[in-house]
């Protein structure tokens, strides 16, 4: 019995961590490319706005890096699958050092993707769109589900 117990409750432990291990079986995952500028590196999920580019100071998970292989992964926090939203994933400096994404702080470029999580997988706006979690490419989705690949560069 005990065993059962701990094999059920390591995913959820995993899932509230925001990372680590099993990269493809969490929400969002993928590479951080090029060369970090100096400074303390950070990632975070961040509220984006619905042309996808990111918004200090609203919604935001913190993530964290593999620093081995400069691989991330990342689960949608629970609450926010409760409602439609936009979000991006963003490498930054954190030059203020408060943990957080801020305007004005260098931060990675996402090749023009972005992330939509759609509760019942209508929005007029984007084709393809299905319900869930999608990435989404100017106006189409192009991946759904888990995402992977989702690459982030310097
Ligand atoms: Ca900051
Ligand atoms: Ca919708």
């Amino acid at each position: 019995m005990k065993k059962l117990f701990l094999l059920a409750a390591a995913p959820l432990t995993l899932a509230s961590c925001g990372l680590i291990g099993l990269p493809q079986s969490l929400d969002v995952s993928g590479s951080v490319l090029g060369t970090p500028p100096a400074g303390t590196v950070r990632l975070a999920l961040v509220g984006a706005n619905a042309s996808g580019v990111v918004q200090d100071g609203s919604q935001q998970a913190a993530i964290t890096l593999s620093p081995s292989d400069k691989r991330y992964a990342v689960d949608l926090p629970a609450d926010w699958k409760q409602k439609d939203g936009y979000y991006n994933v963003v490498a930054y400096v954190d030059a203020d050092n408060d943990g957080m994404y801020d305007a004005g702080e260098q931060s990675t470029s996402h090749q023009g993707s972005y992330l939509v999580y759609d509760v019942d997988g209508q929005n007029a706006l984007i084709s393809g769109i299905r319900a869930g979690l999608n990435e989404v490419k100017g106006t189409t989705a192009v991946q759904w589900g888990k995402i992977g690949g989702y690459d982030l560069t310097w």
